[in-house]
């Protein structure tokens, strides 16, 4: 894979580098992506699974598609891309990484202080109290758990359509998209907000926007460089050609 001597000397020259991660990052680790012709909305309605109705009306359905996806999870290691990530944060003077990604992978090869915009998979709360759960999630004849405190539905602890972003994760990513120099947009398709308009917010504070994805997405007009490939190909090279030029 080539990679162009421009971009890899605007990288180097960066001072404060922002990674946002999509589920791209996960999908050679073998975790289905969303809106790729073979992921997960292409069988599966987002408003009956990932959202609060969908999981008022059917919550046995939507608990048990969470513990499948769980269990693959749990199944699962990091791959090249997520640990070019976690190496990127010792390569630059600061960094940040801010990923949609549920599934704690980067957590797995060693990246600090992930902002998470969408939750995490791993932990569950109770839908009405708020109140983490911390009891045994794998009941009889696949039944959701219920909380100690209320009584209410126990869900994972994800951000589903129409809810809020954790405000601190949103009020973190502000920070740094206003303060890097260059930003990474890898592995998105960039269709869901907010989390969609952090590169385009980032590159109109002033950075310089780098997109990594075999595929054109809803930003790549709006990117300064794109690296058209898998992350786990793209960001291993880069980092190589990186260490070439010191
Ligand atoms: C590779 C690769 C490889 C493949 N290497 N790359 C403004 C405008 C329009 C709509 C809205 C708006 N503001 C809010 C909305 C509504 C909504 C929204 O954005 N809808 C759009 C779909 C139109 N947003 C929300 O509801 C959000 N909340 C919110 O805004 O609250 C305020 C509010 C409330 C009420 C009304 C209005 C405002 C919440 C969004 C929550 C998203 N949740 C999910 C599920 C999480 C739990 C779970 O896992 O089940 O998060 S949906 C799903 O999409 C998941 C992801 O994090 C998210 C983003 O997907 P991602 O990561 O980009 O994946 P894909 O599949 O889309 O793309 C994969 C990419 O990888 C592709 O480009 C491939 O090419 C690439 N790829 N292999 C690198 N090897
Ligand atoms: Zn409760």
């Amino acid at each position: 894979m080539k990679i162009a001597s421009e971009l890899v000397q605007t990288v180097k020259k960066a001072k404060y580098v922002a990674v946002l991660t999509g589920a791209g990052v996960s999908a050679e680790s073998g975790i289905a992506t969303f809106r790729d012709p073979d992921g997960l909305w292409a069988k599966l309605n987002p408003a009956e699974l990932a959202s609060v109705d969908g999981f008022m009306s059917n919550p046995k359905l939507v608990w048990s598609w969470y513990q499948h996806r769980r269990d693959i999870v749990h199944s699962t290691e990091p791959n090249k891309g997520h640990y070019a990530i976690a190496e990127m944060e010792k390569v630059f003077p600061e960094f940040a990484l801010i990923t949609q990604n549920v599934d704690r992978l980067h957590q797995s090869a060693g990246s600090n202080d992930v902002v998470e915009l969408h939750g995490n998979i791993i932990e569950n709360h109770c839908q009405k109290c708020k109140k983490p759960f911390l009891g045994e999630t794998t009941l009889p004849d696949g039944e959701l758990p219920r909380c100690s405190e209320c009584g209410g539905m126990i869900r994972p602890s994800v951000v589903w359509f129409g809810e809020n972003l954790p405000f601190e994760a949103m009020a973190k990513s502000e920070e740094i998209v206003e303060s890097c120099d260059l930003f990474f947009s890898v592995g998105t398709s960039a269709e869901v907000y907010p989390a969609a308009a952090l590169p385009v917010k980032a590159k109109q504070y002033g950075a310089t926007l780098i997109e990594v994805n075999p595929n054109k997405t809803a930003i790549s007009h709006y990117a300064d460089f794109r690296l058209e490939a898998p992350s786990g190909i793209a960001l291993p090279i880069l980092l190589e050609k990186l260490k070439e030029i010191e």
